[in-house]
């Protein structure tokens, strides 16, 4: 059995590139390197005259198969459909949609040419796992197209109920086009309940002992697969760079301050304006904590060339301003903000050096921050998350201070509560938050989706032929 992992963008290794920042990026990147096979999708260039016949290149057990966008494409299909209208909808922000029929039209013609490429060289035993909100309609092509194989999609940021999914005009056309897997993951157990709401509402499918009935007959169910990582390796590298010159300086400069630690990239659903106001609070109600705590907040920017991006970006600058500005001292900074990408060995090294893991999203699929935060603590003195409610990682991290992501004085509190909690309730609360993570890693994320695919796709060529 070969392995197909189909994503919008391909994160080929290259020599001295850039160092990924997303967390679907470092995911499949994990899977892949655990089950070989091919990764298909988008080179990231932008050409005038795209070939349509994908570039392969096969490094350390990977074959990465790529196929460029023409600028039309990458602006109705990336830039409009997926980003500035389904990414929105997804994380509740019906205010920020931007639709507009010619990005949906670019969407669809994008992902029959994604078909197109891919059905060209899949092999009978192949099995084909599709990623996230920008392929939607993929699997529905690829059976236009006579594939057969089993075909299943992760969609790894939030599905939102009925009322908010089905304000998208469109909305049937995407739900009607799932017929097209054979098995459709999500996140979070509320996740499956909200798409599942919207295919029996939006589309009229029907509850069936074995999943739903699509309108066409198909069968297809819908399950939660909380995507994990590789805690143990987390765990060595942030061991490993705590040792290292720059980890020294860093400490170095922090002169016996508590760290407390932010890591996002740089979008309107992380929360992370909010974030650094519960901080102003926390150090309203606490002047005594003045110049002896900080807050590291790293976000390293993206989709800058959208307006609603550049905003945000905007306004996360004059929010460490200000409230460097009205809280600093002349010798003490309280936010420390920057916006390049880091090293993942560094990041882990910082997670591990901060007394408190701030990760506070308005609303985000899974936040796997929140669990390279955990995974990376010294077990004999871990860290404090502080978690919002409206991170899929919820679902999972019980042993964090639950926040609600809306209400800057209780996050300011929940700040306090880290902050001075002793070591003993640390460590109860950190211990089973990573025995979670051992068990729930990446590798029982891609075999139990893997498993379930296989089965279902047996299931459906045994009754349907
Ligand atoms: C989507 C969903 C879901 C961040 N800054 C740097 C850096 N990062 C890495 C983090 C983490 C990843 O980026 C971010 O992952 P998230 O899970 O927080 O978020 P999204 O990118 O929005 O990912 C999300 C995920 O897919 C997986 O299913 O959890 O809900 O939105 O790994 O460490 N990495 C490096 N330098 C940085 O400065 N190297």
């Amino acid at each position: 059995m070969r392995l197909i992992i189909v994503s919008n963008r391909v994160n080929r290794p290259e020599p001295g590139g850039k160092t990924a920042s997303g967390g679907l990026a470092v995911a499949l990147t994990k899977v892949l390197r655990l089950h070989g096979g091919v990764w298909f999708g988008w080179s990231g260039k932008v050409v005038e005259e795209p070939v349509l016949t994908p570039k392969a290149r096969t490094t350390g057990g990977i074959t990465y198969s790529t196929v460029d966008l023409s600028p039309q494409d990458h602006r109705e299909y990336y830039e409009g459909f997926a980003n500035r209208c389904l990414w929105p909808i997804m994380h509740y922000r019906l205010d920020l949609v931007e639709f507009s029929r010619i990005d949906l039209t670019g969407y669809m013609r994008v992902n029959e040419i994604f078909a197109d490429a891919l059905t060209a060289f899949i092999k009978p035993d192949d099995i084909i796992w599709v990623h996230d909100y920008h392929l939607i309609p993929l699997g529905e092509e690829l059976r236009k197209r006579g594939v057969t194989n089993p075909i299943g999609f992760f969609n790894h940021i939030p599905w939102p109920p009925f009322e908010v999914f089905c304000a998208l005009p469109g909305s049937r056309l995407l739900l009607r086009a799932l017929s097209g897997y054979d098995l459709v993951g999500v996140q979070t157990q509320s996740d499956a309940d909200n798409l599942t709401g919207c295919l029996i509402r939006d589309i009229g499918a029907k509850r069936a002992y074995s999943g739903l009935i699509m309108p066409n007959g198909k069968n297809l169910r819908i399950q939660s697969f909380p995507i994990g990582l590789d805690p143990e390796f987390m765990k060595k590298m942030a061991v490993e760079a705590s040792s290292t010159a720059q980890l020294r300086n860093m400490t170095d400069s922090l002169n016996g301050q508590d760290m407390i630690i932010g890591v996002d990239r740089l979008d309107y659903s992380k929360g992370v304006v909010g974030r650094m106001e519960a901080f102003e609070s926390f150090l309203t109600k606490n002047p005594a904590r003045k110049g002896n705590v900080t807050l590291l907040q790293i976000s390293p920017n993206s989709r800058m060339n959208l307006p609603k991006y550049e905003a945000v970006h905007r306004e996360v600058n004059e929010a460490a301003g200000r409230i460097n500005g009205s809280c600093g001292e002349l010798n003490w900074v309280p936010i420390r903000y920057v916006t390049k990408p880091y090293k993942r060995a560094l990041l882990s090294a910082l997670y591990r050096k901060a007394k408190v893991g701030l990760v506070t999203p308005m609303r985000d699929g899974m936040n796997l921050v929140a669990k390279e935060y955990v995974a990376s603590q010294n077990k004999h003195d871990p860290g404090v998350l502080v978690l919002s409610r409206f991170a899929g990682a919820v679902e999972q991290m019980s042993g964090a201070i639950i926040v609600n992501p809306y209400d800057q004085v209780v996050m300011g509190q929940a700040i306090e509560e880290a902050l001075n909690m002793g070591r003993e309730e640390r460590i109860s609360r950190w211990r089973p938050m990573m025995e979670n993570l051992q068990h729930e890693d990446i590798g029982w994320w891609t075999e139990g989706f893997l498993k379930e695919l296989k089965f279902e796709a047996k299931n459906v060529r045994r009754k349907f032929g």
